[in-house]
């Protein structure tokens, strides 16, 4: 009897720590031993002269999911997670979604149902929260929490998510109190909606104008303020898609006071810039997410944040709306005015290769950033860690063979997700992962799907560390415990 299922040989492995040249053996999904000269395996992958990393973690994906205007996203958990699976992701954590009204648990409930027997891969969930009332906060969330979902993100804008800063206190106050993750999208909506609407009246409606609704300062003085009210709380907050250096800034100054702000960064705000938003006709509708991409110099800044340790995380922000379709990007027509345009881009698929070949192969980004950004830090930052995000011992064995000399040109064709157009079509590269391990199983072969729906494992949260608060409140001592 063979000793492992599967043996995936002579690969220089990367992990969030070291790189060096190693043998994996794998037995009932997961990884039983790593060494040098190991038996042989029912399956042999030789992976000499190749570099072998953890599947992806993608901890930012919108699917099956209805956007407060009311839009489907194109994918579903079956798109969804072929799509991710193609492209070297083994572990989704998408949204569930509440809209106000509605009952978190119930929710919760209705994006499980929909998850249920459709996956490729393993997949968790982290809820959104727009209406956090007594009944919410004071019985579902508590509840949803201890079943492990642990993690939920809120909105500073978007009419129908946006809650208040009071609402913000209290739900980073519960956050603390049950130990969970709150992250936030940062953008001033009051602002954003005084120059739009300033913007839309001077006949100034075209996609790009976006760009300056959703200017920097805005996302800037959401990201100081959300911070600021997490201090007050003393709880650690995600800050989530930032796109460039003033954001940036402020989790710099917040994490030299010595709080606990943790930060993510996403494709879109490294291979596309404003000038996208700025095609003929309506075509930048396709590059149109909030906040939007910035220019090559803010590039420049989110590359520096990857390398130096200020990104914790590298997610898509999946939010995929097909172009050509009267339920997508042109609910409104391809005359609409920017603000009536659904927000989002695809990204699911090309998040690693693009990291790997433009990051990785090009210089930019050491591999063991690669790793730590896009599966390490996220296993452990949302609770999957010791099970996913690393090579070692007991883990899955979720696991990416790459080549590193494939030439790729990106096209929409050459994807599996369920949308119309791809962001960064004609894009040239040389990289892609080529075989993709989930749980031991070759799942995807050359950016081809091997594996059939169904097979993927719903993941409850456990627990991490990242969610506990420093335990430095900014009251005295005698009134600290009213909070
Ligand atoms: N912005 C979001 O906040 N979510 C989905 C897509 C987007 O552009
Ligand atoms: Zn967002
Ligand atoms: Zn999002």
């Amino acid at each position: 009897m063979k000793t492992y299922d599967r043996v995936i040989r002579g690969g220089t492995v990367a992990t969030a720590s070291d790189t060096y040249v190693a043998d994996i053996g794998i037995k009932d999904g997961k990884i039983a031993a790593i060494g040098h000269d190991l038996a042989k395996g029912e399956e042999e992958t030789d992976a000499r002269g190749r570099i072998v990393t953890p599947g992806g973690i993608d901890s930012h994906v919108h699917m099956a999911q209805v956007s407060s205007m009311g839009v489907w996203t194109a994918d579903d958990f079956e798109s969804g997670t072929r799509s991710a699976m193609c492209g070297g992701t083994t572990t989704t954590i998408s949204f569930a979604a509440q809209h106000r009204g509605q009952s978190l648990r119930k929710v919760v409930d209705e994006y499980h149902a929909s998850a249920a027997g459709k996956t490729y891969i393993d997949y968790a969930f982290h809820m959104i929260v727009s209406d956090p009332n007594e009944q919410v906060l004071g019985q579902e969330l508590p509840a949803l929490i201890a079943d492990g979902l642990t993690s939920f993100k809120i909105y500073t804008t978007y009419d129908a998510l946006k809650l208040s800063d009071r609402q913000i206190l209290d739900v980073l106050s519960l956050a603390r109190r049950h130990g969970a993750m709150t992250m936030v999208h940062c953008e001033n909506h009051d602002a954003m909606m005084w120059v739009a609407e300033k913007l839309i009246a001077s006949g100034r409606t075209r996609p790009k104008y976006h760009c300056f609704s959703h200017n920097m300062p805005v996302e800037r003085e959401a990201t100081h303020r959300v911070i600021a009210l997490a201090e007050i709380v003393d709880t650690p907050v995600l800050i989530v898609h930032v796109s460039g250096r003033e954001a940036m800034d402020e989790i710099r100054r917040a994490r030299a006071r010595g709080l606990k702000v943790f930060a993510e960064t996403c494709p879109q705000y490294l291979f596309l810039t404003q000038d996208d938003l700025d095609k003929s006709g309506f075509d930048g509708a396709m590059c149109m997410c909030s906040p939007p991409p910035r220019d090559k110099i803010n590039q420049e800044y989110v590359w520096q944040g990857l390398r130096d340790g200020l990104f914790d995380v590298y997610s898509s922000d999946h939010a995929p709306y097909r172009f050509n379709d009267p339920k997508g990007k042109m609910l409104h027509g391809a005359n609409a005015n920017f603000k009536k345009v659904p927000n989002g881009v695809p990204g699911l698929e090309v998040r690693m290769p693009l990291l790997f070949a433009e990051g990785v192969l090009k210089g930019r980004l050491s591999l063991e950033r690669f790793v730590a950004v896009s599966a390490t830090n996220p296993a452990k930052l949302y609770g999957l860690y010791p099970q996913k995000g690393a090579i070692a011992v007991g883990f899955d064995a979720d696991l990416v063979v790459w080549d590193a000399t494939r030439e790729v040109t990106v096209s929409q064709k050459m994807l599996h997700d369920a949308m119309d157009y791809t962001p960064y079509e004609g894009l040239k590269t040389t990289g892609w992962c080529d075989e993709v391990f989930s749980r031991g199983e070759l799942v995807a072969k050359g950016g081809n799907p091997l594996a059939k729906p169904g097979r993927g494992r719903y993941l409850a949260h456990g627990p991490t560390d990242a969610t506990k608060p420093l335990g430095r409140s900014i009251f005295p001592e005698d009134i600290s415990d009213a909070f």
